[in-house]
C-alpha cells in the first residue's frame, strides 16, 4: 500500500518538473513558430495524475502498489498534450521536440501511422524530466501526446464512452468506435490535401 502523505510529497516533486516542462515545451514551440512564420500547435493542455489514477493505473497493470512501481511503470504522472490542426504539424513537432536535445527521450509510440486496436491515434514521446532537489538532482517519466484536434476529438470522446469503462464492451460499440476513428483519418488526410494545395494560392 502507498501512505497517502509520502505519494502527496511526489506529487509535489511531480509538480515542479511539470512546471519547468511546461515552459520548455511552450518555449521551443514559439521559437520554432517564429522562424518557421507558422502557427502549427492549436493548444497546449498540461495534467498531474490524480493519486487515484495512479493507483488504478498500477492494478491495472498487474503490479503491486507501492512508490516504486509507481515511479519506476507510470510512465505518464506527468502528461502534456501538444494539438496540433494538420498531421503535418503533428510530426513536425515532434521533430522539434527530438532535435533540440534538450530531453532525455526513453521510449516514443507512433500510434498514428500504427493506431490502436482501439482506433485510438496520437504520437506519444516519454522523456526523463530532471528535478533539481537540495542536494541532488532526480529524474522522473513524462509523456508528451502530439496529435491533430481530429484525433484529440476522437480520443476525448472515446475517453467517455468506453476506455475507462469497468466491463466488457460490446463488440458493436467497439466496431463503430473504430469506424469512426477511420473517417477522422480519412478527414485528417482530406484537410492535410487541402493545405498543401492552399499553400499555392499564398
Ligand atoms: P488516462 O486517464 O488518459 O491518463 P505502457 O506501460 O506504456 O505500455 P500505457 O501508459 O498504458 O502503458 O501506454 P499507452 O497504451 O501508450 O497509453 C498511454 C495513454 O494514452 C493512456 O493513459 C491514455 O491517455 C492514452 N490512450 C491509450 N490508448 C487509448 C485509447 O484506446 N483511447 C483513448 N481515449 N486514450 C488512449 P492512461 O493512463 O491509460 O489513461
Amino acid at each position: 500500500m502507498i501512505d497517502e502523505k509520502v505519494l502527496n510529497e511526489l506529487m509535489i516533486k511531480y509538480n515542479f518538473a511539470l512546471q519547468i516542462l511546461e515552459t520548455e515545451i511552450n518555449i521551443l514551440i514559439k521559437n520554432y513558430e517564429y522562424k518557421s512564420k507558422s502557427n502549427p500547435v492549436e493548444h497546449i493542455k498540461s495534467r498531474l495524475k490524480s493519486n487515484k489514477s495512479c493507483i488504478d493505473k498500477l492494478k491495472r497493470k498487474g503490479l503491486e502498489i507501492n512508490i516504486d512501481n509507481l515511479k519506476k511503470y507510470i510512465n505518464d504522472i506527468i502528461g502534456i498534450r501538444i494539438v496540433c490542426s494538420f498531421v503535418s504539424d503533428v510530426y513536425s513537432i515532434v521533430n522539434v521536440i527530438k532535435n533540440s536535445n534538450q530531453f532525455d527521450i526513453k521510449d516514443e509510440k507512433d500510434y498514428i501511422k500504427k493506431p490502436k486496436d482501439t482506433g485510438y491515434m496520437s504520437y506519444h514521446i516519454i522523456i526523463k524530466v530532471p528535478i533539481y532537489l537540495h542536494s541532488r538532482v532526480e529524474y522522473v517519466s513524462a509523456e508528451i501526446q502530439i496529435r491533430t484536434i481530429a484525433m484529440d476529438f476522437w480520443a476525448s470522446i472515446d475517453h467517455k464512452l468506453q476506455y475507462k469503462f469497468p466491463f466488457e464492451i460490446p463488440n458493436h460499440i467497439k466496431k463503430e468506435m473504430l469506424n469512426c476513428s477511420i473517417v477522422i483519418q480519412s478527414l485528417d488526410n482530406k484537410l492535410h490535401k487541402i493545405n498543401e494545395d492552399m499553400k499555392k494560392y499564398k
